[in-house]
C-alpha cells in the first residue's frame, strides 16, 4: 500500500462525505474518491448546474441531489468538502452542519493526504501570471511540476501523479477551508479590495489571505504593500524550533543583501538580488512596474525552493504572459488595442492605467472601457487615475454607473462592440483603447475569457468594416 492509499484509508474510509458544488471543483472530488472506491454524495444548489445523464454514466452510484440545498444530507455528512465558490455561513448550508462535522476544501483534502513541496501564491492580483511564470522557470530548470488551484485545474486531478512541486494558485476562498498546507515558500502578492461582497470587510479578506503562510518555511512578502507582510499571529504559529519562517522580500526600491528590488542602473531599470544586478526591465517581454514586481516575486518563490538566481533569470525572457492581461490585440488602424479583461478588481485596473499611460506620447489619449459586477468594491482609489490619465471613460454593465461618477466625460453603452465602435470613431492615430473593466464579468458574461473574445471581435469587426 502507498503512503496515498495508507492516508486515504486512515481519513476517508467509513466516513459519510458530501461534496457541495458540482463545478470544476465538485467533480473532481467526486472523480478521486469514486477512484478510489470512497463513497460520497453531492449537492448543487442550482437547477441544470451539469449534464444529468453523463454525471450518472460516471458515476452511477454517487447519490446527487441539485435545484436546492438538502438540509438532511448536508446535516449527515461527517466531512463536507465545499467548492470555494460557495459561502458556507449561508443560513441554509451553516444551520445544519453538525457538530461532528470537519468543513473543508479540495486544497485541505490535498494537503492532508499528499506530502508534495508546494510553492503557494495568493494575492489581488498577479496570481495567474506568477504561478504560470513560476511553472515556466521550473520546467525550463528541469522540475516535473503540477500547476494547479484557482488558475483552473482543482488539485486533486493530479494527486496521483508523481511530481517535483505543486505550483498553487490560492484564492480567499480556497484559504477559508485551508489548515493543513506547509508550503515550502508562501506568498501573498498585494492587495486590494475584492470579493467584499463575500468577505464584508477588506480587514476580513486579508486575515484570510495571510493564512498562506501559516507553518510555511518561507513567506515572500512585498514591501511596497504592508499587508502582504507576515502578521505576528502567523509568526509565532511557525517560529518553533524545528520549523523557524525565514522571510524573503521583493518591492520597487532598492534591495538589502538576501532580498529582491529594482534599481536604476545607466538609465534602466534592472531587477536586482541584493546588490547583484539580474536583468534590464527593457529586456523581458511583460511590461509595467506590476509586472516587474511578478517577476521578483516569482524569482523570490524559486529562491526560497533553493534554485539558481541566475539559472531563473536565464528563463524569464522566454516567458509570454497570459491572454487576457493588459494583452495588445493586432490591428492596422494606428490605434492600440488593449485587451485587460482579466482586471476583475480596482488594483488591477489602476496597474493598467498607470502602466499604460506612462507608455503614451504627449497628444495621444487613453480610453478606458470599464464596468461590470463590482463585487461590492469602492471603485474611489481610481478616481486619481482616471482624472489624470484617462481621456474618456466608456461603462457598461451593473456597476458602470459608479464608475462614470468618479470623473467627466464619461459615455454609458450598452455592449462592448458600441464602446468599440465609438471609441474609434473618437480616437486618432497612436491613442490607446483600453477595456480594463475593474468589476468581474457575470453579469453580462460567462467569464472574463469571453468578455475579452467579445473586445477581440469587436475590434477586428469594426477594422473589417472599415
Ligand atoms: N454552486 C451552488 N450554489 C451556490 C454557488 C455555487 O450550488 O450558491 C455550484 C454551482 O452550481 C456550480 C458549482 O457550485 O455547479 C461551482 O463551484 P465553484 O463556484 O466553486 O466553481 P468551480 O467550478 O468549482 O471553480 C472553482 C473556482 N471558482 C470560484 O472560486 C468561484 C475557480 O476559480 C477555480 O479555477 C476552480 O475552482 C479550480 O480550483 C475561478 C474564479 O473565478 C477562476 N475564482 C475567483 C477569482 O479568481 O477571482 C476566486
Ligand atoms: P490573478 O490571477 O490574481 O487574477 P492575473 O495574473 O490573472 O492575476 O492578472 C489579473 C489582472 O491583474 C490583469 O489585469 C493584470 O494585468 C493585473 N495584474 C497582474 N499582476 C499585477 C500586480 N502585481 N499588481 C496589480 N495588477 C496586476
Amino acid at each position: 500500500m502507498t503512503e496515498l492509499q495508507k492516508r486515504i484509508t486512515a481519513q476517508l474510509k467509513n466516513k459519510r462525505i458530501v461534496v457541495l458544488g458540482a463545478g470544476l471543483t465538485g467533480l473532481s472530488c467526486v472523480q478521486f474518491l469514486h477512484g478510489q472506491n470512497i463513497p460520497c454524495a453531492v449537492n448543487d444548489s442550482r437547477e441544470n448546474a451539469i449534464d444529468l445523464v453523463e454525471f450518472k454514466q460516471l458515476y452511477s452510484d454517487v447519490h446527487l441531489i441539485t435545484g436546492h440545498w438538502d438540509k438532511a444530507l448536508i446535516a449527515s455528512a461527517e466531512l463536507l468538502i465545499v467548492s470555494p465558490g460557495i459561502d458556507t455561513s449561508a443560513a441554509e448550508i451553516a444551520n445544519n452542519i453538525s457538530n461532528h462535522c470537519s468543513v473543508i476544501g479540495d486544497v485541505e483534502l490535498y494537503c492532508q493526504l499528499k506530502e508534495l513541496p508546494i510553492l503557494a501564491v495568493t494575492g489581488s492580483n498577479g496570481k495567474s501570471t506568477v504561478v504560470s511564470l513560476l511553472d515556466h522557470i521550473a520546467n525550463k530548470l528541469g522540475y516535473k511540476t503540477q500547476l494547479g488551484g484557482n488558475i483552473g485545474t482543482p488539485v486533486l486531478e493530479s494527486i496521483t501523479q508523481e511530481n517535483d512541486y505543486l505550483i498553487l494558485e490560492l484564492s480567499s476562498f480556497q484559504l477559508e477551508t485551508l489548515t493543513s498546507m506547509k508550503a515550502v515558500a508562501a506568498t501573498v502578492l498585494n492587495i486590494s479590495d475584492d470579493h467584499l461582497d463575500r468577505h464584508k470587510t477588506i480587514e476580513n479578506y486579508s486575515a484570510i489571505k495571510q493564512r498562506i503562510y501559516e507553518q510555511c518555511l518561507n513567506a515572500v512578502v512585498n514591501r511596497d504593500d504592508a499587508a502582504t507582510i507576515v502578521k505576528t499571529k502567523n509568526k509565532t504559529k511557525t517560529n518553533t524550533k524545528d520549523n523557524l519562517t525565514n522571510t524573503v522580500s521583493f518591492g520597487s526600491d532598492n534591495p538589502e543583501i538576501g532580498h529582491f528590488g529594482l534599481k536604476e542602473i545607466a538609465g534602466q531599470q534592472h531587477l536586482m538580488f541584493g546588490e547583484q544586478r539580474l536583468v534590464a526591465l527593457n529586456k523581458l517581454p511583460l511590461a509595467g512596474l506590476h509586472n516587474a514586481l511578478n517577476y521578483l516575486a516569482a524569482l523570490a518563490l524559486g529562491y526560497c525552493a533553493g534554485w539558481s538566481v541566475a539559472d531563473m533569470v536565464a528563463h524569464l525572457a522566454s516567458f509570454v504572459g497570459l491572454p487576457h492581461r493588459c494583452q495588445r490585440i493586432a490591428s492596422d488602424d494606428g490605434l492600440s488595442w488593449i485587451n485587460d479583461s482579466k482586471a476583475t478588481n480596482v488594483g488591477a485596473t489602476l496597474a493598467a492605467i498607470n502602466g499604460l499611460s506612462g507608455t503614451l506620447s504627449n497628444n495621444n489619449k487613453l480610453m478606458l472601457i470599464a464596468g461590470g459586477e463590482g463585487k461590492g468594491a469602492d471603485f474611489t482609489p481610481l478616481k486619481t487615475a482616471l482624472v489624470q490619465h484617462v481621456n474618456h471613460l466608456y461603462t457598461l454593465g451593473k456597476d458602470g454607473d459608479k464608475i462614470a461618477s468618479l470623473m467627466e466625460n464619461t459615455t454609458s453603452i450598452s455592449s462592448i462592440k458600441e464602446a468599440v465602435i465609438q471609441a474609434k470613431s473618437n480616437a486618432k492615430t497612436g491613442d490607446i483603447i483600453l477595456l480594463s473593466p475593474a468589476c468581474a464579468s457575470f453579469d453580462m458574461f460567462k467569464n472574463y475569457q469571453e468578455r475579452g473574445q467579445v473586445f477581440i471581435d469587436a475590434v477586428h469587426s469594426v477594422q473589417e468594416a472599415s
